[in-house]
C-alpha cells in the first residue's frame, strides 16, 4: 500500500463489527498494518475473548502506534449498539470509518420449511444491526466538518444480495436489503462529505459456511471443493483501498469475485 494511503488513514479511527473472524478480523489487521504508526481500532463481535486475543496480535505485530479497543457487542440489540456508541472513551469516540462487516447465514432452507429462529436471527443481524449501528454512528459523522460531515460507511453486502439462489431466500433478502439500505444512504448524503461504499464479495473461505451448516465443518468444507475462493485478506485489503484513497473519491459499488466465479452459482470446480 503507497505511503499516500498511511498518510490518508494516520491519526484515524476505524470501527469493525463482526472482527472476531473472518473478513473483519483480516481488515483489522490490514488497517493496521497499513497505517501501523497512528490508529485507533474498535472492534467488535460477541465473542470478546478473541477479539482480545486479536487486539493483542495486532499491537505485537505493528507494534504500539496502533491502539485496540476490543468491545463486546451484538449489532442486532439496538438499545446495546446505543449505550456501546455513547460509552466510548474519548479518544475512540469520533468514528471516521465504520465497517458494518456483523453478518451471517443460517441453513439452506427453502419455504415453507425454513426456520423462524433463522429468519429472525439473519434479518436481526444482517439487516437490523448494520442499520442499527449506522444510526448511532452517523450523528457524530454528520456534525464534523462545521456540518459538511466526514466520514466512511463501509456495508459489507454479497454477491447473494444481487443474485438470489436456491437455499438461500432469507440470507440473499437480507444482503439485498443491505444493497438498497446502502444505495439509499449513499442519495440521503448527497449534500454530506460522507462516502457510503458497499462491497460485496463472491466466495471467501472464513466461518461463514461452518456457521450456516451449525458447526458441521465437512459440509463447510463441501462448499470450497475443488474451487479456489478468495481469502478474507482479499476483501480486507479492498476496504482498506476504498477507505483510503483521496476524499472525494468513492468506490460506491464492488463486486468482487474468485478467478473461477462469474455468478453466485456458476463456479468451476476442479475434479479431485
Ligand atoms: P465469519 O463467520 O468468519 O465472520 C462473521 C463475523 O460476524 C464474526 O466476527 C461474528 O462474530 C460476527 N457476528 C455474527 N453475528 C453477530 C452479531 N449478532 N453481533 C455482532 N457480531 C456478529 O464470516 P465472514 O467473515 O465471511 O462474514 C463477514 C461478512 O461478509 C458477513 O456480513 C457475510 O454475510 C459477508 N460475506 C461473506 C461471504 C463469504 O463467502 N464468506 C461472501 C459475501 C459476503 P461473533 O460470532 O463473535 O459475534
Ligand atoms: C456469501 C456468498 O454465495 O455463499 O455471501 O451466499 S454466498
Amino acid at each position: 500500500m503507497s505511503s499516500a494511503v498511511s498518510q490518508r488513514l494516520a491519526g484515524k479511527t476505524i470501527l469493525i463489527t463482526g472482527a472476531s473472524s473472518g473478513i473483519g478480523r483480516s481488515t483489522a489487521f490490514e488497517f493496521a498494518r497499513t497505517s501501523p504508526k497512528d490508529l485507533k481500532l474498535v472492534l467488535t463481535a460477541r465473542r470478546i475473548d478473541t477479539l482480545k486475543e486479536i487486539a493483542a496480535e495486532i499491537v505485537k505485530e505493528v507494534g504500539e502506534g496502533v491502539k485496540v479497543l476490543p468491545v463486546q457487542l451484538d449489532v442486532s440489540n439496538a438499545d446495546e449498539v446505543r449505550s456501546f456508541v455513547g460509552s466510548l472513551p474519548a479518544e475512540f469516540s469520533e468514528i471516521d470509518v465504520l465497517v458494518n462487516n456483523a453478518g451471517l447465514v443460517k441453513g439452506v432452507a427453502q419455504a415453507p420449511n425454513i426456520a423462524e429462529e433463522d429468519v429472525s436471527v439473519m434479518f436481526a443481524t444482517n439487516v437490523t444491526g448494520l442499520i442499527n449501528v449506522t444510526q448511532a454512528v452517523l450523528p457524530s459523522m454528520l456534525k464534523r466538518n462545521n456540518g459538511e460531515g466526514a466520514g466512511d460507511i463501509i456495508n459489507i453486502g454479497s454477491i447473494a444480495g444481487r443474485e438470489p439462489y436456491v437455499g438461500g431466500g432469507i440470507y440473499c433478502a437480507t444482503k439485498a436489503a443491505v444493497r438498497s439500505f446502502t444505495t439509499s444512504l449513499r442519495k440521503e448524503l448527497i449534500a454530506k462529505r460522507i462516502r457510503v461504499i458497499g462491497i460485496d464479495p463472491g466466495q471467501v473461505e472464513t466461518e461463514f459456511s461452518v456457521v450456516r451448516f451449525g458447526g458441521d465443518k465437512a459440509k463447510a468444507d463441501a462448499v470450497y471443493a475443488g474451487c479456489d475462493p478468495l481469502t478474507p485478506d482479499d476483501i480486507a485489503e479492498a476496504i482498506v483501498f476504498a477507505a483510503g484513497r483521496r476524499e472525494n473519491v468513492v468506490i460506491a459499488d464492488t463486486l468482487i469475485f474468485p478467478n473461477h466465479q462469474a455468478s453466485a452459482t456458476i463456479l468451476h470446480r476442479k475434479s479431485t
